[in-house]
């Protein structure tokens, strides 16, 4: 099947120079990659588009028209705007259910590893275990790891399903006494993830609920049901594999290195991945005795996040050019578990001698290799599949390796903890008041959170880029998840040379006086990790909040998913409107086929949580946009905490 290959490089493809350079070499040949299946597939439906189509029950589809009154309702009557509620509400049950198994995957390790079942893992960061606990409420003093591991994995597993009203732990434990406050005055409090989202497909079939603020509440309560199995991941991931430390490494394709048996790790959790690293390790000598440089591992998507942050591993890909990695000829093996895979790499690797190896049961591709991972024999079955990299190795066809030279450094590692160790640097006693000080002072306009996906709807990086250099060119402080931070990986923007080229004066200025207190090199961007590591991001924010006695909608803080695609990121956004932040989104959700809906979560929802939806595909205006939102924070806060100098009060009383 021919296509038009000039969608790759002319609206809707990629800025990526390494994704384009490869892109080209196929040029005019039958391979199709998502860019131009995203061809073949425009014009999208409109209804699809803004969420008016009913699929719920089986007398449809509905395809209403908010405009035309006798298309205004379904068959059954469901009118426009609870159709297009339940299907944002469906959204982020399918966001929330992704992110807690994966959490939950996570503690049950942690509990094996407590009951002396698996012997392959163990307990790497005990100062955090502790701090885990501890902040759950658990008694830490005389307890020895193993113990205190079991009581936090329970806990963990106990917020998936609990009998009673009581909310979840890692959700209360994590947020200011503001947002505890709010969402149980909003009955937003979930009390197990695993009945919420069950909940939420009942509220949603057909013949249920038909309000749409009923609707929305239920999918903030949804979304943060995801937010506690993201901080669940995160918290358990950093006990058993470590808390990322700063580190130096590289990032886009040019990592993929010919010389060596090329192994990629592409998906979510790090049980499988970490795995693979230490087999690689083990088995390097016999690569070198197939005449290769030795093994390199390379990470796509969320899990090269985390293998970026813990062990310095290359990032070689995020989601959109996760096929263009095999397309250089040069990966041998890529290991997959969870999310965010593209079916297409089953085909793709097809045209060239790479395995496609599948992990998990609950997402296989027909035709891959399948293993069925199993913690138990973790290693050895992680030793198993890099021998498939090596046999793999010597059926390369070296006609076909052609890998671009486009790479970069990336300074990445910023857990929360590191974060905190550099500020700690300039003020001991208080690390967080280095960031709100220099808020207060007028040096930084506040911080940006850049998460979320690549969405072939825009070209791929392009928003993350231009929204970021205009708000770091605007004194922004900027941390970033995900595929946004891979973005900035590939692009160089996690390195020192980037703050001279793109950082406003002040921001400048902040950033070397840290470094300079710490006597190291830092990134213009601060890499805090995969998409569960929001929660890292999240925690920053409570920690500001709580530094400046006001709770999270006062803070001056944004969050931007400027390319978001996924069902998590969609729960993601809506737990972070929930918070109390602004959220840009720069792909538009279903949602506009609703003014109701619409006005709900761009409006309305911040006179009720102090968070809304910034929905803005411009990647100029939306800068423009979060920059004011920063500023209306900052300039209140200063001039209620006047006030409260002046007269003795607390800031922001009665605001
Ligand atoms: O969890 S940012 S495309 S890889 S969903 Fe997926 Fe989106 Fe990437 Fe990670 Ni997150
Ligand atoms: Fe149509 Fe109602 Fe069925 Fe939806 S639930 S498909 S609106 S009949």
């Amino acid at each position: 099947m021919g296509t038009n290959k000039k969608g790759q490089t002319n609206g809707h493809g990629t800025i990526d120079p390494a994704s384009l350079a490869v892109l080209e070499r196929y040029e005019g040949q039958d391979t199709l990659t998502s860019y131009d299946r995203y061809q073949v597939q425009s014009p999208q439906c409109k209804f699809g588009l803004t969420g008016t189509c009913c699929r719920i029950c089986v007398q449809g589809p509905c395809r209403l028209m908010e405009d035309r009154p006798e298309r205004s309702r379904g068959i059954c009557g469901a009118p426009v705007y609870s159709v297009v509620a339940r299907n944002m509400a469906r959204l982020m049950a399918g966001g929330a259910s992704s992110h807690s198994d994966h959490g939950r995957h996570i503690a049950n390790i942690l509990l094996a590893i407590a009951e002396g079942k698996v012997s392959d893992y163990e307990i790497t960061d005990g100062d955090k275990l502790r701090a885990v606990a501890q902040r759950i409420g658990l008694e830490v003093e005389g307890k020895g790891e193993d113990v205190l591991a079991r009581e936090v994995a329970l806990a963990a597993l106990e917020d998936f399903g609990r009998p009673d009203e009581s909310p979840c732990q890692f959700l209360v434990a994590n947020i200011t006494e503001g947002r505890r406050a709010k969402f149980n005055h909003c009955d937003v409090l979930p009390s197990s993830i695993d009945r919420t989202v069950v909940q939420m497909l009942a509220q949603t079939t057909m013949g249920m609920d038909n309000d749409p603020v009923n609707l929305i509440f239920a999918g903030i309560k949804t979304s943060l049901a995801d937010y506690t199995g993201m901080h669940i991941a995160t918290d358990i991931s950093d006990i058993i594999f470590g808390t990322p430390k700063p580190t130096v490494s590289e990032a886009n394709l040019g990592v993929i290195d010919p010389d060596y048996v090329n192994v990629a790790t592409h998906g979510h959790n790090p049980t499988l991945s970490e795995m693979v690293v230490r087999a690689a390790r083990e088995l390097n000598d016999k690569a070198k005795a197939l005449g290769a440089k030795g093994i390199n591992v390379v990470g796509i998507c969320c899990t090269g996040n985390e293998l970026l942050g813990r062990e310095g591993v290359y990032l070689a890909a995020n989601q959109a050019s996760q096929e263009l990695a095999i397309m250089t000829g040069a990966v041998d093996a890529i290991i997959v578990d969870i999310q965010c895979i593209m079916p297409s790499l089953k085909p793709v690797c097809d045209c060239f001698h790479t395995r496609l190896i599948t992990t998990n049961k609950m997402a296989k591709i027909p035709g891959a290799i399948h293993v069925d991972f199993k913690e138990e024999t973790a290693f050895a079955q992680a030793c198993q599949m890099v021998e498939m990299a090596l046999e793999a190795y010597k059926e390369r066809d070296r006609s076909k390796v052609d890998v671009p030279p486009h790479k970069n450094k990336v300074i990445a590692g910023f857990s929360l903890e590191a974060l905190l160790d550099l500020f700690r640097a300039v003020n001991p006693e208080s690390p967080v008041k280095v960031l709100t000080d220099a808020i207060l002072a007028g040096e930084l306009r506040g911080v940006a959170l850049f998460c979320g996906c690549n969405n072939l709807r825009t070209p791929q990086d392009r928003n993350h880029l231009t929204i970021f250099r205009e708000l770091v060119k605007n004194d922004v402080f900027v941390i970033a998840t995900g595929c946004s931070a891979g973005a900035m990986a590939k692009a160089g923007m996690m390195t020192p040379e980037a703050i001279e080229e793109y950082a406003g004066p002040k921001l400048k200025a902040f950033l070397q006086r840290l470094s300079e207190a710490n006597g190291v090199e830092l990134p213009l961007a601060f890499h805090m990790g995969s998409c569960v590591d929001n929660s890292r991001a999240h925690d920053l924010c409570t920690l500001m909040a709580d530094e400046l006695g006001i709770d999270v909608p006062k803070v001056p803080f944004v969050a931007t998913a400027p390319e978001d695609m996924h069902e998590k990121a969609i729960a993601i956004g809506t737990g972070a409107v929930a918070m109390g932040l602004p959220v840009h989104v720069g792909v538009m959700p279903p949602i506009d086929g609703s003014s109701l809906v619409f006005g709900l979560t761009s409006q309305i929802a911040r006179d009720v949580y102090g968070g809304n939806f910034i929905f803005e595909p411009d990647p100029e205006e939306a800068a423009r946009k979060l920059l004011a939102a920063l500023d209306r924070r900052t300039w209140k806060l200063g001039v209620h905490r006047m006030a409260a100098e002046k007269y003795g009060t607390r800031p922001a009383v009665s605001w």
